[in-house]
């Protein structure tokens, strides 16, 4: 579809969302207080004067404020992951699952599953979108779909090796898991027929790809999306290049903003990503802030495809944390860890506050092979403090963070198997 031809689908689409958005309550009142009617939206321009929707005000309007169909017309919902206090509710037409799982279809398509293929689908099943997201998408492009869910790891090897899926859908931080509890398990990667993972839900790194490739011997995608867009499948790399997720923009208008000033940035500027629905019935969202740092490019892809992309979401920005000034993202942390080669990929970030000042320790598990071949040596207190000062220096020289490191002995931190929980707050006591 040619820019042009988007557009003004788009722009038709967005007239309906409008319309559609007016019935609910929370948008009505707010239409009303600004004196703005559905015809007000002319241009696909006219909606950078519309007001953002936050996250605390879908929160507040809990637990259907945003509804725009009659209860009756639901026939599902499923709700935000709510770690950060309580979750919001997606709520489903008939046909927003229909929508929900053709653009899943069209986003494993464009990386690389087929019809013929065997997806193994340890995404959590529940009120989380991970699973049953997946799930349909993946049925209806014909795959057959072996819906394992997340856990009982030792059983997900033995059902990966009998049943020769070649596709893997989890968590980026569960396929990790996953690719050691292969290794342990010391069947050879040829025993397996995985060749796709579809990795998403939480923010990942480039290093953590290559670790995760390398382990399970895959090429690895990333997948986007938010329950309260729809779930998985809002965007999606494609495999040929792998550089950006296309958004698909026939059902979802994206802008970037600068998260202080709420200007629009443009395309290659990164700040946070708003969304609006094109296409969602039960519970349209018009420029909801998403939380999440990227930046667009409408830039052709060696794919084909023309719908914009996304640069891979480099953080949340409700997860900075700030360490003596420093402003910091658990991902800008891993993508050092991750490059150390003594260090295995599993480490955990600990915030105290001392003295009114907040303290950042950095707990990183060491790899089981050096582990052992210092254990017990006349120097091994010496390396592992020479190894703990090298990734202290290399945190501050690279991301001016001071901060304690310490490592960990082989397995010590827990593993994941949905989102991982990669920092421990214990500045409230
Ligand atoms: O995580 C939906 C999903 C399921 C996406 C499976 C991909 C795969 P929520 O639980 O509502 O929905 O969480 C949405 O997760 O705002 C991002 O902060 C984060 N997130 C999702 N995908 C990615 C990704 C699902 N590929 C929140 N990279 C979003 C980084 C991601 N962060």
């Amino acid at each position: 579809m040619s820019r042009a031809e988007l557009e003004s689908l788009q722009l038709q689409r967005l007239k309906e969302t409008v319309l559609r958005a007016s019935k609910s309550p929370y948008y009505g009142s707010l239409f009303k207080s600004l004196g703005l009617s559905p015809e007000s939206f002319t241009s696909l321009d006219s909606l950078g004067a519309f007001p953002f929707t936050t996250k605390k005000q879908l929160r507040d309007s809990y637990p259907f404020g945003t509804l725009a169909v009659a209860p009756d017309e639901v026939v599902r919902v499923h709700a935000s992951s709510g770690t950060r206090g309580k979750p919001t509710l997606a709520p489903y037409t008939s046909n927003d699952l229909r929508t929900w799982a053709t653009l899943v279809a069209r986003s494993l398509r464009a990386a690389g599953v087929r019809q013929r293929d065997i997806v193994h689908n340890a995404y959590g099943y529940g009120l989380f979108t991970g699973g049953i997201g997946l799930h349909y998408g993946a049925e209806l492009l014909g795959a057959t779909v072996i819906p394992a869910g997340a856990g009982r790891t030792a059983q997900q090897i033995t059902l990966l090796e009998d049943l020769g899926a070649r596709v893997l859908c989890s968590t980026p931080s569960y396929a990790l898991n996953i690719g050691y509890a292969m290794e342990e398990s010391q069947k050879p990667l040829s025993n397996f027929k995985l060749e796709i993972g579809i990795f998403g839900a939480e923010p990942w790194t480039e290093p953590m790809r290559q670790q995760i490739e390398r382990k399970l011997g895959i090429k690895a995608v990333d997948i986007y999306g938010m329950s309260e867009l729809m779930g998985p499948g809002v965007a999606i790399e494609c495999l040929e290049a792998r550089l950006g997720l296309h958004i698909w923009e026939d059902h979802f208008l994206p802008e970037v903003i600068d998260p202080q000033s709420g200007l629009v940035l443009p395309d290659g500027e990164e700040g946070e990503l708003v969304m609006t629905t094109l296409t969602k019935e039960a519970a349209p969202l018009l420029r909801l802030r998403t939380g999440d740092l990227t930046a667009l490019t409408r830039e052709s892809c060696s794919c084909g495809r023309t719908m914009s992309r996304m640069t891979r979401v480099r953080a949340r920005i409700d997860d900075m944390i700030i360490v003596r000034g420093v402003n910091v993202y658990p991902s800008e942390i891993e993508n050092i860890l991750l490059q150390v080669d003594e260090l295995a990929p599993h480490y955990l970030l600990i915030l105290r506050r001392e003295k009114a000042l907040d303290e950042l320790s950095v707990q990183v598990e060491i790899k089981e092979e050096i582990q052992s071949s210092w254990t017990n040596t006349e120097h091994e207190s010496t390396k592992l403090r020479e190894l703990e000062q090298r990734i202290g220096q290399l945190l501050k020289e690279h991301l001016g963070l001071t901060a304690g490191v310490e490592l960990a002995p082989s397995r010590s931190i827990g593993r994941s198997e949905g989102k991982a929980c990669r920092l421990v707050d214990l500045r409230q006591g």
